[in-house]
């Protein structure tokens, strides 16, 4: 008889981590996941997903910056594959707070590679690396070897949680892998990313519970794919028979404007650009009603202007490769946001 694998997941209450339990529950992992002791923990992905109360999923509180705190999480859930999600993953906030984020997104997986080296060497350890250590990107598309120019606090953090995952494999012979992901999405996105932003936004727009959507840079090109196949990318990775780093992505990429006309076409309405830079706006073709406007407190210090990644090497050796197309995640998320909204909730 096959032995049940155990998994710990670090971020159990974010976008990924809870698409991640939701998939190796499904294969039959028993799963660890850990949440942060805040004053409100939320647990609304899981609860939306159903998996709250999964006989096969453990919730455990913890923090990814004590290093105490993941050795003795390592000793107690015994894992075979450790995902680590967990990270102050928002790039907006890292510019307002970058010694929390080196701290967190940067220092905080040496934590968990430190205890894997202590407790148990043979753990199978996945990090979860960004598109945004290509940051201003030295070639069209980013691929693994691609050299690395970040342009934010978050940006700079994952390089180095990056590397240390790299030398880890090779000075101590951890099986550390490394998924350079680029931007997913999904309903359980949270608001403060753009996508989301935007897609509960015009959501409400539509239901008459908001005017105007907000936004700042409208010109900036993502390659954006759906969270839940990534989640499935993540666990290929760490079922290869070798330790190495891959790139996820769709090759495909679009401006947050071209993201924005998508989102209300979802709900039938066509927009019209006009003005620039900071005075640029969106009407709604039919009424002449301004939906969309440019305001430069969302701007960033530095931005990123273009992420595309191929994803050859993920679906050469791991068989991996998207499937859902921006308009039909666009569709999903506006749905989604409808009915949270016509319910009078939405997180
Ligand atoms: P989220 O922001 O939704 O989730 C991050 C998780 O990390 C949350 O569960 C959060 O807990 C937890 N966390 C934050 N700080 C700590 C800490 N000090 N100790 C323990 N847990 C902590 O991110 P996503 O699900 O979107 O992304 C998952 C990972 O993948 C992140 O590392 C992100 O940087 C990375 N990534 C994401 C991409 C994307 O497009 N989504 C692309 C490439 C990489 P809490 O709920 O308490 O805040
Ligand atoms: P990103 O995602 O920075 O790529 O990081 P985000 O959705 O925050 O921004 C994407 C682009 O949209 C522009 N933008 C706005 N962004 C936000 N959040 N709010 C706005 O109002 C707005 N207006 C324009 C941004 O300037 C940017 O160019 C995400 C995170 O999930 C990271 O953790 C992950 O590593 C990367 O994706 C890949």
């Amino acid at each position: 008889m096959n032995k049940i694998k155990k998994a710990l997941i670090t971020g159990i209450t974010g976008q990924d981590g809870a698409y991640l339990a939701e998939l190796l529950l499904e294969k039959g992992y028993e799963v660890t996941g850990t949440y942060r002791r805040t004053s409100s923990v939320n647990f609304w992905r899981i609860e939306e997903l159903g998996i709250q109360s999964h006989p096969n999923l453990k919730l455990v509180e913890y923090d990814l910056t004590d290093l105490g705190s993941n050795i003795r999480l390592l000793q107690s859930a015994q894992p075979d594959e450790v995902y680590n999600l967990a990270a102050q993953s928002f790039v907006g906030v890292s510019f307002e707070q970058p010694v929390t984020t080196a701290e967190i997104t940067g220092v905080g997986p040496v934590n968990l590679l430190e205890a894997i080296r202590i407790v148990n060497p043979k753990i199978r350890f996945y990090q979860a690396s960004t598109s945004e250590m290509f940051g201003k990107v030295q070639a069209v598309p980013q691929k693994e070897d691609t050299p690395f120019y970040p342009r934010s606090p978050y940006g700079v953090a994952k390089l180095y949680a990056h590397w240390m995952t790299v030398n880890y494999r090779e000075s101590y012979g951890i099986f550390g892998c490394s998924g350079i992901l680029f931007n997913h999405e999904s309903p359980l996105r949270g608001r403060e990313f753009v996508t989301r932003k935007i897609t509960d936004s015009v959501a409400k727009i539509h239901l008459g519970q908001l005017d105007v959507l907000e936004l700042g840079n409208l010109d900036a090109k993502r390659d954006w794919g759906y969270a839940k196949e990534y989640v499935e990318g993540m666990w290929r990775i760490l079922q290869a028979d070798h330790p190495d780093t891959y790139v996820l992505a769709t090759n495909r990429t679009e401006t947050v404007r071209d993201f924005v006309s998508m989102a209300f076409k979802a709900v039938d309405v066509a927009l019209e650009w006009s003005g620039s830079a900071d005075h640029e706006i969106g009407t709604c073709k039919k009424t002449g009603k301004v939906l969309v406007r440019v305001n430069p407190k969302f701007y960033r210090p530095a931005e990123v202007e273009l992420l595309i990644g191929d994803p050859a090497k993920a679906e050469k050796e791991l068989g991996w490769k998207p499937k859902t197309t921006l308009e039909q995640l666009c569709q999903m998320m506006v749905e989604a946001d409808l009915r949270r909204n016509k319910a009078g909730f939405s997180f």
